[in-house]
């Protein structure tokens, strides 16, 4: 990387630098050349590739810019209506590959890149990815914003820049290790930052009763203390259209007022401290993807990145001369979980306590901009805070939130006379022991839309977890379906498949998923399509391949069938269902090595909370079961079991367009949507899966011919636990149950420690809350149909073509449409490209 690389044909020009519109591949060069000296003032001799990796991304962003300030153009005007969509996560993935795919500058750049002696693919690969989320929330949150640019509606992502994103993950002698993820360590070429952009947020305090310039009764709050939010500002591009989005992230600083106050007591030391403290408020994303315990750091980043977003749409509706009376006319906010559902009382203090509004207009407005988009059923991850904790953080939103729900029980109380029991049930304190707050209620009572993520998971959201609200307002609920991005999950992962694609379809699908991709079912019997189908999927599998002895050492057959299973670890996944069926497997192979079966690898990835024990020792489990599979003369040509570690977005992009078959088998019920699910059958994996969030969708739309089905359903499920389940039976009864199980337990896949694993399969002989017991043998019989249906390759290769062809539906486009007519209605302003 130590060349100059210039070749003689380029004129050495530096006149027009950075201002250069042009998008040859000369000018792209030019201008990568003069960032690297200019920006970074680096010898292009002497650069390391993350130099060039910056150079580069800084010559998109500026072409970027260019359509930014064109958008800003457009869409500052007070009757354009502006998504707000707050979340305290946003896991974007690397952003370099996208927005040159996006801007429609693949080519050029390539080119560009290649005249002074470089490969695009090492500066992509540079890319150290943010990890500002856990998992599917997050990284739906990223979708959105694509398609929200992709659509051109005029849209602001909110959230909190986190100098510390969802940590590393090493395996140690099997066993997950954390680091820490120091995202920022070589500098972020994408973000800018507003330092002019900043609001003071409080915390703690107390209130007190004052009169205003009219003689009326006020409430005044003064806080204990004082956090300063920074804007730090992503353009998101959207796909070969004019409009750039905003990602707007909240970096807490300490508040000049505050270090001044205490250098002047002469206290230097003090000041530096709490410098330091409020510092801490953004400094790492918690890891886990539910909450536990009353943190109460994770309270103060909900509220200060919700009070600095809140404000800046006020500062932006007062900017522009609009009127407060307006503000729901301007904003469209939705709270992504109730992790940003403070905004309920946060917006009815600042248009109250702030700018003097009465109660009942405030209230209106605030429900009127609100809405909010629930993500679990999962009773043990719906957000609740102490009293106490959350008096001692934002007094006066308890105040309000007592105000609200005060009135609230009383509709509720008018509306079902003498129904004591439902009024507490509905209650948004919850009064049976420690009391607390429910921010499900919270979210649910302020908004005038509440949605669920599938069609199944807003079923038993209506019928179950927020029946009594469903009961009383029952067209506030509805569903939007999540989807995922087809330009990263398709487009940019899958270039091979992409470009199959549009041979024969042409390119409109990258837009017009849904209603272009079906035109591919016409090409499901012609052998020579399928033909080349089947070579895009193999050198697919042979760059997954290429991943996993990079990082494992194990070498893996492409030949075989890819049997992936990538998400975060969560008993209710049941990953260790997916391995029970390899200890099956393994031992069917080895009493009946004649079994005509398909070579298999299964791949495993994903994370588990570093508290969640049982999630790390299924970890554990699935090394122990590798080692013992991958090493055994007998099987080791038809097995292999590997654990791809760290997965995360970047990762995820070699695993899907690699994976032959796409393992979604929670338990029915659990899973909200997923969203895995549907990057998998995208890129033509055949999914085995239970009848779970977004499953029961992608199966009714590739045709239940088209999936590999097992399991019980909701209902089923629901029963059994109400009928009193007991997991020993199927112990009993199976003997391909039992022999895995003795095996776990008896050290087969521990060296001889009969410890180890007690843990796990005393959990599910005694209890087994998941059921998995209930559905492995349903799930081993549908996993011998997909065996014997990997070894007719031609019609498992039709199917892989009919679930591409039918799962366009499953694109975020169609999901941000659903939003924008059903909750927001706001409509697309398109931006003249500059
Ligand atoms: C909350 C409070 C305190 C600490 C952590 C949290 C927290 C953080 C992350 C709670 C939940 C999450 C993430 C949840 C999540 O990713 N849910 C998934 O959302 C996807 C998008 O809708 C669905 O597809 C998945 O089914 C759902 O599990």
């Amino acid at each position: 990387m130590a060349q100059e690389p210039r070749p003689a044909s380029f004129p050495p020009s530096s006149d027009q630098n950075l201002h250069n519109n042009d998008a040859s591949p000369q000018a792209i060069a030019r201008a990568i050349l003069d960032s690297l000296r200019y920006v970074q003032g680096r010898l292009p001799r002497i650069a390391t590739r993350n130099d060039w990796y910056i150079a580069l991304a800084l010559t998109v962003r500026e072409r970027m810019l260019r359509r930014w300030i064109a958008t800003l153009q457009t869409i500052l005007r007070p009757d354009v209506r502006v998504v707000s969509y707050l979340s305290a996560e946003f896991l974007m993935g690397p952003h370099l590959g996208n927005t040159i795919v996006n801007l429609g500058l693949l080519d050029d750049t390539r080119k560009a890149v290649e005249s002074l002696g470089l490969d695009l693919d090492d500066l992509l690969a540079q890319e150290e990815e943010p990890g500002l989320g856990n998992g599917g929330l997050g990284r739906l949150a990223a979708c959105y914003l694509d398609s929200l640019a992709t659509l051109e509606i005029p849209a602001i992502g909110y959230g909190i820049r986190y100098e510390f994103g969802i940590f590393d993950q090493e395996i140690r002698d099997g066993w997950q290790a954390e680091t820490t993820d120091k995202w920022l360590r070589y500098g972020n070429p994408w973000e800018i930052l507003r330092p002019e952009i900043a609001y003071d947020v409080g915390f703690g305090g107390r209130t007190e009763w004052v009169r205003d310039a009219e003689g009326r009764a006020r409430v005044r709050w003064i806080p204990e203390r004082l956090v300063k939010g920074i804007a730090h500002d992503t353009p998101v591009s959207g796909y070969r259209v004019g409009t750039v989005g905003l990602l707007r992230l909240w970096k807490a600083e300490a508040c000049e007022s505050f270090d001044f106050q205490a250098f002047n007591l002469g206290d230097y030391y003090g000041a530096v401290e709490e410098k330091v403290a409020s510092e801490n408020l953004t400094k790492v994303l918690y890891p886990n993807d539910e909450p536990q315990g009353g943190k109460r750091l994770r309270l103060e980043q909900q509220y200060f990145f919700v009070s600095c977003s809140l404000r800046d749409m006020l500062r932006m509706l007062l900017g522009w001369g609009g009127r407060l009376e307006d503000f729901h006319e301007l904003f469209a906010v939705q709270l992504n979980d109730t992790h940003p559902s403070i905004a309920v009382a946060e917006l009815m203090r600042l248009l109250m306590d702030e700018h003097g509004m009465e109660w009942d207009p405030a209230w209106e407005m605030t429900r009127r901009t609100l809405a909010y988009t629930n993500h679990t059923l999962l009773p043990e991850a719906l957000e609740t805070w102490p009293l106490p904790l959350f008096a001692s953080v934002l007094p006066r939103h308890l105040e309000i939130i007592y105000e609200i729900n005060r009135r609230f029980l009383d509709e509720v109380r008018l509306r079902f006379p003498g129904d004591e029991a439902r009024v507490a049930r509905m209650s948004i304190i919850d009064e049976g022991g420690e009391r607390r707050v429910r921010m499900a209620h919270l979210a649910t009572v302020g908004s005038h839309a509440v949605n669920g993520v599938a069609a199944l998971h807003t079923r038993l959201l209506a019928s179950d977890v927020l029946r009594d609200f469903h009961e009383l307002e029952p067209t506030k609920f509805l569903n939007v379906t999540n989807g995922v991005t087809p330009r990263r999950f398709l487009l940019l992962a899958n270039p091979g498949l992409a470009s199959l694609i549009t041979e024969r379809i042409g390119e409109r699908w990258v837009r017009h998923t849904e209603e272009e991709l079906v035109r591919l079912e016409a090409f499901a019997g012609d052998a020579g399509f399928l033909d080349a189908w089947r070579r895009v999927k193999r050198e697919n599998k042979e760059r997954l391949a290429a991943l996993v002895r990079e990082r494992t050492g194990i070498a893996v057959d492409p030949e075989s069938l890819f049997d992936v299973q990538v998400k975060r670890f969560h008993e209710y996944k049941r990953q260790h269902l997916n391995v029970l069926h390899i200890v099956a497997l393994y031992n069917r192979l080895r009493a009946n090595p004649a079994a005509e079966l398909p070579p298999r690898t299964f791949v495993f990835g994903g994370k588990a909370a570093p508290g969640y024990f049982a999630a790390k020792l299924i970890i554990r489990l699935i090394h122990g079961v590798a080692e013992v599979v991958n090493a055994d003369p007998l099987t080791r040509d038809r097995l292999r079991v590997v654990f791809v570690p760290d997965f995360n977005v970047t990762v995820g992009q070699t695993i899907y367009p690699a994976a032959d078959l796409s393992e979604q088998i929670s338990t029915a019920g659990k899973e909200a949507s997923g969203t895995g699910n549907m990057k998998f059958a995208m890129n033509g994996a055949l999914t085995i899966g239970t009848l779970d969030g977004a499953n029961v969708e992608i199966r009714e739309a590739v045709g239940e011919e088209n999936f590999f089905l097992f399991g019980l359903n909701a209902d089923e499920v629901q029963s059994l636990r109400a009928g009193g389940y007991d997991p020993r039976r199927h112990y009993q009864e199976n003997p391909e149950l039992r022999e895995a199980l003795d095996q776990i337990a008896g050290g087969r896949f521990s060296r001889g420690d009969a410890r180890l694993f007690r843990p796990l399969v005393h959990g599910l002989l005694s209890r087994d809350e998941y059921f998995l017991l209930a559905d492995f043998a349903s799930y081993v019989a549908c996993q011998e149909r997909v065996g014997a249906g990997f070894l007719e390759r031609a019609r498992w290769d039709r199917m892989s073509v009919l679930n591409v062809a039918r799962v366009g539906r499953f694109s975020s486009d169609r999901s941000i449409r659903e939003y924008a007519e059903k909750i927001w209605e706001v409509r697309a302003i398109p931006v003249e490209p500059a």
